[in-house]
């Protein structure tokens, strides 16, 4: 960049084939963080368009769901269920939602860093942490 400039840059990027690569990114944390409500966002759909994921103040993901981003189907969002409910107890969360298969990990925390998220960020090796609901924090 510092030798060749931003375009060159870029040339070097579409030659590389920079968007080919599938990249698995997982959306989790704990229930009603706002996870399903990030990947809209992500992908420019509001709550109730059409294909938008489920949102809700109730538990509402309860299965891990695809959502390939518009712009490149190759960055694939994955929303999974929120960690340490009833229904996705903590201790079997990771086969569950098959932890592993996942290239990065972007957590959503909302309020307080929790013992849970701290769990989740030393699961994977690439990962990104996303505060929400900083609205109703301020
Ligand atoms: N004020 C505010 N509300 C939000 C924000 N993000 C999400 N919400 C609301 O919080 C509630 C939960 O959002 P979801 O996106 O369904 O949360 P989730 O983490 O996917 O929930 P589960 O699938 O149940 O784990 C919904 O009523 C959203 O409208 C935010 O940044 N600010
Ligand atoms: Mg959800």
């Amino acid at each position: 960049m510092e030798q060749c400039g931003y375009n060159a840059l870029i040339q070097k990027l579409e030659a590389w084939n920079w968007k080919q690569p599938t990249i698995n990114i997982a959306v989790a944390g704990s229930a009603g963080t706002g996870k399903s409500t990030l990947i809209n966002s992500l992908r420019g759909l509001k709550a109730d368009d059409k294909g938008a994921a489920l949102t809700g103040c109730t538990e509402t993901t309860t299965e891990v769901t695809c959502y390939p981003h518009p712009e490149n189907p190759n960055l694939k969002l994955w929303d999974l269920p929120g960690v340490g409910t009833l229904n996705f107890p903590r201790d079997t969360y990771f086969e569950t939602v098959d932890f592993k298969k996942y290239d990065f990990l972007l957590l959503v925390s909302s309020s307080r860093f929790s013992e849970t998220d701290l769990c989740l960020l030393n699961i994977r090796r690439f990962k990104a942490c996303c505060h929400n609901d900083t609205d109703t924090c301020i």
